[in-house]
């Protein structure tokens, strides 16, 4: 049963986000020296019956465990997104390319995915529109795989979708890197990254989105940031550092299920809950 219930999920993801902003302003306590037991506010505790059941979780991580190991790691969750996220796109696909497609012939040139992105404000001249605009290129250029000029029906998948594609979302972030890349050195240091994440935000996410630890933040380093991958990563590091009983890096389906058992750790168990809806387990 592999229905697809986009609105469920969008929703879902929607909210996601949403907190993941309300992260930022105004700032929390550092999530590491939080003590949930004393934070846990029993009014917004979600619920044991109105998660997935046992049977649902078996049938999920079975999907994500594709080694058939027994566990899973963060990245194995981070692939199934990946994959979860193609999925989506893909669902859409065929609606959004006649939309683009604007003769017909069954290619997206650049001029009709500009007029299908910009509508009725492709001549704006502001220096936004001038951003947006080298952003849409990025992401055309990004997309059309085998570079002939236009867009078959797999490679709009990718334009439309920059999320299902790592390269798609890799070109929009050498873009944004650019814009807030003030001193042009190609990277981004604390003060250029302060306008985006706030004083508080730099305190907090800074080092961590500061992998090589060189002081600065390279396309790459941005690029977690400015996808959304920051906290989808930081989120199953977490789901993991609380569930793993036994400490070796994976959780199995007994260590999940044992720790959703915990009113305070439930909200760790957020998003993989939403793909077992939408694959209608
Ligand atoms: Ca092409
Ligand atoms: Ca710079
Ligand atoms: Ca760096
Ligand atoms: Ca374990």
């Amino acid at each position: 049963m592999q229905i697809f219930r986009p609105v469920v999920i969008l929703a879902g993801f929607a909210v996601a986000a949403i907190s993941a902003q309300d992260d930022m302003d105004p700032p929390p306590e550092m999530e590491g020296e939080m003590d949930e037991t004393d934070n846990y506010n029993p009014e917004s505790a979600i619920r044991l019956e109105d998660m997935i059941s046992e049977d649902q979780l078996k049938q999920l991580f079975a999907k994500i465990d594709t080694k058939g190991a027994g566990k899973i790691s963060v990245k194995d969750f981070l692939d199934f997104g990946q994959g979860m996220r193609r999925h989506r796109a893909n669902h859409y696909a065929d609606e959004s390319f006649g939309e683009m497609d604007g003769d017909g012939d069954g290619k997206v040139t650049f001029d009709e995915a500009s007029n299908s992105h910009f509508g009725s404000h492709g001549d704006d001249t502001s220096p936004d529109h001038e951003h947006d605009k080298a952003r849409v290129r990025a992401m055309f250029d990004a997309a059309d795989k085998n570079g002939d000029g236009s867009l078959d029906p797999t490679e709009a998948v990718f334009f439309i979708h920059s999320d299902a594609d790592p390269e798609v979302e890799e070109a929009v972030a050498r873009v944004d890197l650019r814009q807030k890349d003030k001193n042009g050195d190609g990277k981004i240091d604390k003060t250029e990254v302060a306008e985006l994440l706030g004083e508080a935000g730099v305190d907090m996410y800074y080092g961590q989105l500061d992998v090589n630890k060189d002081g600065f933040l390279d396309h790459k380093e941005f690029m977690a940031w400015e996808s959304g991958r920051f906290f989808e990563h930081d989120g199953w590091t977490q789901l993991i550092e609380h569930a793993d009983a036994n400490k070796d890096g994976f959780v199995t389906v007994d260590e999940l299920l044992k720790s959703r058992e915990q009113e305070a750790q439930r909200e760790h168990h957020f998003t993989y809950e939403h793909w077992a809806h939408e694959l209608e387990l």
